[in-house]
């Protein structure tokens, strides 16, 4: 085996099952899209992949661990062995009976029972073993799916370095839905380990972004979201199919055959349908739209038919069984009361057909009916279309599926409603050929274009550009704050200077900022320091003077700088503007607007300083306040344009103030006329980096927090600052 970085593959299912064949036992591929896509990707020895290899294990069988032993040394294939106490409530338990229904927005179908989520933690940790015990430097990670939604974090935790990426197959539902989830917040912080997170669709990673902001009240970017100064990138990856897998086989002779013979005498249309027996395929919706049409329509009594290719799937789930029974009554109601002894309206195959069978199907099809309630993508839409070789079929495809997406040229159709959904129908079945070859054109050129092997060199791309990134930009370069060192520095300087924000620095943030006063331990360490005629310490904060005189006035000694730098005041002296005669008339144009946007926000509310004004929508609603602080920036953009007035975003705070009022020239001011040898700036947010800024390179900056900064040490939470304070006041 070859010492080059391998691809590490991880899916619930490997795309080979083990099955019990008499008293032994058998390997059966399976050829689906995602097997033939990252077959080349793992195979002679370029990568592993591992998954379950079967049904659950109850006990210990030599000759079955043989065989996954060969598999493993012949294809990479490593089978994760999951004891059936664990996979009940795992598969059947917390993935299929809670994240499948409310991923694809079912939740009263949504159903958890005691232990399962344990069991989903505890599979989720299988897998993570096994890919643990064989990686090597250099390996990237690619995880699929809901049932390994914890697995980025668990491999994170173990390999910092790793690269790992996720794909989810199925859709990422509205932020309303995802939060009826128990463990909510562990599944968006498991998911986020990863560098690259990637989803069917664009809507789908734009439903994942306001989850992390309602549950985690986490921004993030279009394509990125940044935590403890590692990025997540979030894209969408469309998936497509191997279209070769279906082209070859329709043109074996044999299969032109068979499409000739179900294409028939050609008076009766053939409305295609194949799915797996799952409620969110949208089954029995799609029969009532088909007896509806009937009814409706009776001219085309006997002129067509369906084809509905069911595979049961999950039988074991109550609910499965179901919608086999609700699906099977259905067609024999339909059959029994519109079909007449040469025509049979419904064509029911409750089972899984060959795929040349398949293939035929699909080319002798003159419509394809997709009709899912939710779907991640489909690719059986992809399929009818690669089949449509020389025809000019018409795809019906429901507005729900992730697919629709991509192929704006099907006739889309909402599957809820069944009145639209047999009206569409008709519009198929009567669409002019020229429309329909035009239509089938542009989709061809779509799904040959965006195949399964362009899906995985895309992905995988994207997640050697993320990992590189992390490795280049990531936590490394604001080191943690090496506390010896600092003191040494200031023991050995003649002129300290230090440069202090005050909150989420000095104090914790608070939701209201009046609760934020200063403790009695908090002024005894600013005493302390200012009191050596070796420091000048400043207080460089956003605060208005009015909040700071009461809070910190009283400390001898201390410099304060207001508002960002708009005003200060030196030890025992007035409050001084930084620059004199700046324009006052804007605030009273800007006011009204402000008060008008906190009307619109429950729980926001106007901090007015004298050089500045603020808004604050901490206490909004997450979503609904950065949608309107971004509408606030906008207008705010135009109102101000021609003066030197700015609107700056925040943290949750829209502030407006003169453009020149930064912490930046309020440190360069105190460095210049201290003339000091050392200067120590701590401060954790984006009005900050000014002031790391005016730093020189020797200085000390220190940022509270994990975030990206310019600072070149941090510090974790308000409470070290305050130690390290108290450590360099007793040096
Ligand atoms: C998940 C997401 C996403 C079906 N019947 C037969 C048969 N099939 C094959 C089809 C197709 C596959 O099964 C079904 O794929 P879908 O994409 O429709 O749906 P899911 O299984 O739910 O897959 C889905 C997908 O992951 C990929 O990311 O598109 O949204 O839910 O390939 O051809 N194949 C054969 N006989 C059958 O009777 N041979």
């Amino acid at each position: 085996m070859s010492d080059a970085p391998r691809t590490i593959v991880v899916s619930y299912r490997l795309p080979l099952t083990l099955r019990r064949v008499g008293p032994g036992w058998r390997g059966e591929r399976s050829a689906g899209g995602l097997a033939t896509a990252l077959g080349p990707v793992v195979r002679g020895g370029r990568g592993l992949w591992v998954g379950a290899a079967g049904d659950a294990v109850t006990d210990a069988d030599p000759e079955r661990a043989a065989l996954l032993a060969q598999w493993e040394e012949r294809e990479g294939f490593v089978a994760v062995e999951i004891p059936a106490s664990v996979h009940g409530g795992f598969y059947d338990g917390f993935a299929n009976g809670a994240l499948w229904p409310l991923f694809h927005h079912f939740p009263t179908r949504f159903h958890v029972r005691p232990g399962d989520w344990e069991a989903y933690v505890e599979a989720n940790r299988l897998f993570r073993d096994a890919v643990l015990a064989r990686l090597r430097p250099g390996d990237r990670v690619w995880a699929h799916d809901y049932q390994l939604l914890l697995l980025p974090a668990l491999l994170r935790e173990a390999r910092p370095d790793l690269a790992i990426g996720f794909f989810l197959h199925i859709p990422f539902p509205a932020s309303d839905v995802f939060r009826v989830l128990p463990h909510r917040e562990e599944l968006l912080r498991g998911l986020l380990a990863a560098d690259l997170l990637g989803f069917q669709t664009w809507g789908h990673a734009q439903h994942f972004r306001w989850s992390l902001l309602r549950l985690l009240g986490m921004d993030s970017g279009l394509d990125r979201v940044e935590r403890e100064g590692r990025v997540t990138r979030i894209e969408a990856f469309p998936i497509g199919i191997a279209p070769e897998e279906f082209t070859r086989p329709l043109a074996l002779p044999r299969v032109q055959a068979r499409v000739t013979e179900l294409r028939g005498r050609g008076d009766v249309r053939r409305v295609l349908a194949v799915d797996r027996l799952d409620y969110t395929k949208g089954i029995p919706e799609r029969l009532r739209a088909f007896r509806l049409l009937l009814e409706r329509h009776p001219e085309w009594r006997g002129r067509v038919t369906l084809i509905q290719v069911a595979v049961p799937s999950r039988e074991r789930v109550s609910r499965y069984r179901e919608l086999r029974r609700e699906v099977s009554e259905l067609v024999g109601e339909i059959n029994g009361e519109l079909g007449t002894p040469e025509w049979t309206p419904v064509v029911y195959l409750k089972r899984s057909v060959a795929r040349e069978e398949l293939v035929a199907l699909y080319a002798a099809a003159d419509v394809c009916w997709v009709s899912p309630l939710r779907d991640g993508m489909n690719l059986v839409a992809k399929e009818y279309v690669a089949c449509q070789e020389h025809g000019h079929g018409v795809l019906l495809l429901s507005e729900q599926a992730g697919a629709a997406a991509e192929m704006g040229e099907a006739l889309h159709v909402n599957p809820y409603d069944v009145e639209d959904s047999a009206e569409t129908l008709l519009r198929a079945l009567t669409l002019p050929e020229g429309e329909r070859r035009e239509r089938l054109a542009a989709l061809r050129v779509r799904v040959h274009h965006g195949t399964a092997h362009a899906w995985a060199e895309r992905f995988l791309g994207r997640l050697d550009e993320a990992s590189a990134e992390r490795a280049l930009h990531g936590g490394p370069s604001v080191a943690p704050l090496s506390v010896p060192d600092l003191v040494a520095a200031w023991s050995a300087a003649r002129r300290r200077l230090l440069l202090l924000d005050y909150d989420g620095t000095l104090t914790p943030l608070r939701p209201r900022p009046s609760d934020a006063a200063p403790d009695a331990d908090l002024l005894e360490l600013l005493r302390g320091l200012a009191a050596d005629p070796r420091n000048t310490l400043a207080v460089v904060s956003g605060r208005p003077a009015a909040v700071l005189e009461p809070w910190l006035g009283a400390v001898e000694g201390l410099h304060l700088i207001a508002e960002h730098g708009a005003a200060r005041r030196l030890p025992g002296q007035a409050w001084q503007p930084l620059r004199a005669g700046a324009d006052a008339e804007w605030k009273p144009r800007v006011r009204p607007l402000l008060d008008a946007f906190t009307l619109r926000a429950p729980g926001s509310f106007v901090e007015e300083k004298p050089h500045a004004l603020a808004w604050h929508y901490r206490l909004t609603e997450p979503q609904f306040g950065e949608w309107l602080a971004r509408e606030l920036l906008a207008t705010l953009e135009g109102l101000l344009a021609a003066t030197e007035v700015r609107a700056v975003p925040g943290n949750k705070v829209v502030e407006v103030r003169f453009a020149w009022a930064h912490k930046g020239e309020a440190a360069r001011t105190l460095l210049a006329e201290t003339g000091a040898d050392l200067a120590l700036a701590i401060g954790d947010d984006q009005t900050d980096e000014d002031l790391f800024a005016a730093l020189r390179p020797e200085d000390w900056s220190v940022v509270v927090g994990r975030q990206a900064s310019r600072a070149r040490f941090h510090l974790p939470v308000p409470d070290a600052v305050r130690a390290v304070l108290r450590t360099l006041s007793a040096a």
